[in-house]
């Protein structure tokens, strides 16, 4: 299958990439693998976000997002498919949670369409729109799930869009609306809120490669998209600190250990480059620390050309947890040519690694990279708690009768969690853990084919079925 994101799988500014053998990748785990050894407040959690898996595009109000569109256009898509249907979580919430339930999690994160509930990307709320997330708040808590709610995931209305969307200053005032017509309607219920998911990939994919939604490129758009995305992810955290007492507020990062090839200064300074891109271009600001231009010249830009008096305070916020998202670590290696261009694709087949050692999106499993990532991002003096918010593997899963084997899923999950245990015993303050998937669903650019789910969906029928990860999930989380 081919891979999805040139950002995620390689590509950088003045860097080329290439993967390394995974052999360290099981080195350093700690003792057995039990939820005790966690801790009895660690939260277990599944991750989702609203275009993935709800479908009901059209209904109650919905208006189209940039995803919508983006879908339509011949291409975009690999398999030509679109989130139409999807999941259909919009009609089947209620069960989906009860199978959640059933595999012992107790926390579930999902993100707001913003189109479903400010159909005109700002102006009057949907009444509609809003009663369905009331509904799924209804079911979590008949269920006892703890709602970890995100407010943005990737699908802008599209209204919105024609207007420039992220590359729109505008985009401040559109944000801070629909954030407050969000708190307003389920502050009283709901806790723990998510302010952006992975800003540098819709940023990067969606606004400098057009390879997502909604397809501009270039760095004239790219660059305003950063800065007006760092700073409603730091304005719209001040609205919900304002709005909702006691909300618990953070963020979500795509993270990825970064290492040079060799010890040469250029590939080091290489892995500086892309390491301020992937993993520093977000966090940095919202810590009071600016963007990374020490490693990465060319954000200097963004505040010389972007920003505004007052800008680079107004882009701090103190967050109560970051949320660290992770599926492959990057081996960088300088390259002469192409001095300037990002999406740099190095094919798995170049890549060393054995062939179990990469998943179905083409990304190399490297357990230990998550293990790094926390310590990287728990180094800094401001960052108070650690979530992982997404983590998890798309394989090419066999169904056979009722049964859905996943052994490579659940060697992946054990691995990694593994690592995040040894994480938290080196003192790293990670307190919870979401898996990428509840359900198969829309992988983007990929369609429907990579399969992250931890309960497999049949797209023809909408029937679902436990994956043996997922009663992995259930027998481990059941013992403590
Ligand atoms: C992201 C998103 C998810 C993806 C997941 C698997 O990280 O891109 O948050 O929407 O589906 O990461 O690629």
């Amino acid at each position: 299958m081919n891979r999805r994101h040139a950002l995620k799988t390689a590509g950088t500014l003045g860097a080329g990439l290439i993967w390394s053998p995974s052999l360290l990748a099981r080195l350093g785990r700690p003792g057995d693998l039990t939820r005790q050894a966690f801790g009895r407040d660690f939260i277990w959690g599944t991750a989702t976000a609203s275009y993935q898996i709800e479908g009901a595009v059209a209904e109650d109000g919905r208006t189209p997002s940039i995803w919508d569109t983006f879908c339509d256009l011949p291409g975009k898509i690999k398999t030509g498919e679109n989130g139409d249907v999807s999941c259909d979580f919009y009609h089947r919430y209620e069960s989906d949670l009860e199978l959640l339930q059933s595999m012992q999690f107790s926390a579930f994160r999902f993100s707001l369409s913003w189109s479903r509930i400010l159909p005109d990307g700002t102006g009057t709320p949907n009444e509609a729109g809003i009663a369905f997330y009331q509904r799924v708040l209804d079911a979590c808590e008949r269920l006892n799930i703890t709602p970890y709610v995100t407010l943005y995931h990737w699908d802008l209305p599209q209204v919105l869009e024609d207007q420039g969307g992220w590359t729109n200053r505008k985009v401040l005032d559109w944000f801070a609306h629909y954030v407050e017509v969000c708190t307003q309607a389920f502050g009283n219920r709901v806790k723990y809120w998510m302010v952006l998911n992975e800003p540098v990939v819709f940023t990067s994919l969606g606004h400098f490669l057009g390879d997502h939604a909604p397809g501009r490129k270039g760095l004239k758009n790219f660059l305003p998209a950063v800065h007006h995305a760092a700073l409603c992810q730091a304005e719209g955290a001040r609205i919900i600190r304002r709005t909702v007492p006691g909300a618990v507020i953070g963020t979500t990062f795509s993270c990825a250990q970064v290492v040079p090839e060799t010890d040469s200064p250029a590939d080091k300074k290489a892995a500086g480059r892309f390491d301020a891109l992937m993993n520093r271009l977000f966090i940095e600001p919202a810590l009071g620390m600016g963007y990374p231009a020490d490693a990465f010249p060319l954000f200097e830009k963004l505040e010389r050309d972007y920003a505004q008096p007052g800008d680079m305070e107004r882009l701090a916020f103190d967050f109560d947890f970051i949320g660290v998202q992770n599926y492959f670590r990057v081996v960088v290696k300088h390259t002469v040519f192409p001095p300037i261009i990002w999406g740099k694709e190095i094919k798995p087949e170049k890549r060393e690694v054995p062939e179990d050692g990469i998943t179905a999106m083409g990304w190399e499993v490297y357990p230990e990279g998550i293990y790094h990532v926390l310590k990287q991002f728990a180094a800094y003096p401001g960052v108070k708690r650690i979530l992982v918010t997404e983590n998890g593997a798309a394989f090419d899963d066999l169904k056979s009768g009722e049964t859905v084997n996943d052994p490579q899923r659940i060697q992946f999950y054990q691995d990694y969690l593994h690592q995040v245990l040894r994480a938290k015993q080196d003192g790293v303050p990670v307190e919870g853990y979401f898996a990428w998937t509840l359900l198969d669903n829309f992988e983007w650019a990929e369609g429907y084919q990579a399969r992250f789910g931890l309960i497999h969906v049949d797209f023809e029928t909408q029937e679902r079925t436990v994956k043996e990860s997922g009663k992995w999930f259930r027998e481990f989380l059941s013992k403590g």
